[in-house]
């Protein structure tokens, strides 16, 4: 069982060593830009250590499966669902509405275009639905605990209507074409905050649907290490976009830092760490009111729709201390 995210030789990459030579000033440039970000990542994880040091917490079944596994999973009864659904579905009639304008205009659907933001003052009753399950169903106290902390709140709420053919999942780099490896989209958070991710699916997902997918355990490799600091740190940077000149920049880096947060998209699908990812990832398949609970440092993904759509609420549940 590999116990490190997957390195990643960017050398003999078709896209980054197989086009571009290591330029010494762009690689000093970048390392200019990533240091302090760097270093201000060590200290988060410093106040992480300090607050939980990795030691979870579990008060119940669904925190211990979180603890053991990174990704816990719940079906919401009838009567909680139905309130979430009705108080969501203004929301994704506007969020579809806005997917036909962007195709009818024959531009491309970014994240942007697909995702709705939800504010407790513009989405009331979505908002008290939401808290209304998470209370009921103990996920508050789920994540308090597993972060050792005294209690947790909603810290964002955001509405997704996935289609097939969004630009971020199916064109990796502009400049190349390259079909995305069967890895693309696995990614570790990179905020360094407390909080555990949901998504609850407000429609059936099946294989097509771009399910939710996390690699089962891989919370626990290399908790707390350097290579995490590094990759949370890279995806803060302007370095993130896979344009040419980055891509260049990020070749000439020391190896050391050559590793990124959102790394499936890079992966060589031959490799051993792509099959072991994708033997290992669970995949939300499941109906509505299937809610998939998840420790962002877990490698993950979701979203990557091929036929239909996918309705889904992501929840952003934050520790507070
Ligand atoms: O859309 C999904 O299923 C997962 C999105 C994701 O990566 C996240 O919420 O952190
Ligand atoms: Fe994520």
């Amino acid at each position: 069982m590999v116990s490190e995210l997957p390195k990643i030789d960017y050398l003999s990459h078709p896209a980054y060593g197989g086009l571009f030579q290591p330029d010494p000033a762009a690689g000093a440039e970048a390392l200019r830009t990533l240091e302090p970000l760097i270093q201000e990542m060590t200290e988060l994880e410093a106040v992480r250590v300090g607050r939980f040091g990795y030691d979870y917490g579990a008060v119940n079944r669904q925190g211990e499966e979180l603890a053991e596994q990174g990704v816990t999973q719940l079906r919401l009864p009838d009567e909680l669902m139905d309130q979430v659904h009705v108080a969501a579905t203004p929301v994704i009639q506007s969020v579809r509405a806005r997917i036909a304008e962007t195709r009818a205009a024959a531009k491309p659907i970014r994240f942007k275009t697909v995702e709705q933001l939800l504010s407790p003052d513009v989405h009331g009753d979505l908002w008290a639905a939401v808290d209304r399950f998470l209370r009921e169903l103990q996920i508050y106290d789920t994540v308090a605990a597993f972060f050792r902390a005294k209690s947790a709140r909603i810290n964002g709420l955001a509405l997704f209507v996935n289609p097939p053919s969004q630009e971020w999942a199916s064109r990796l780099f502009r400049d190349v074409k390259m079909e995305a490896p069967p890895t693309a989209g696995f990614h570790i958070d990179s905020n360094g905050k407390c909080y555990i991710k949901g998504i609850l699916h407000l429609n059936d997902v099946g294989p097509e649907q771009g399910p939710t997918g996390v690699v089962v355990k891989s919370h626990l490799w290399a908790q707390g290490s350097r290579d995490r600091v590094i990759r949370r740190a890279f995806d803060r940077s302007p370095l993130l976009a896979r344009s040419a000149e980055m891509r260049r920049a990020f070749i000439s880096l020391p190896e050391e830092l050559q590793v990124k947060a959102e790394f499936g998209g890079d992966m060589d699908p031959a490799s051993p760490e792509a099959a072991m990812l994708l033997e290992e990832e669970l995949r939300a398949v499941g109906p509505r009111g299937l809610l998939t609970l998840f420790d962002p440092d877990a490698v993950h993904r979701g979203g990557n729709v091929r036929s239909g759509e996918r309705h889904a609420l992501q929840l952003v549940l934050t520790a507070q201390y």
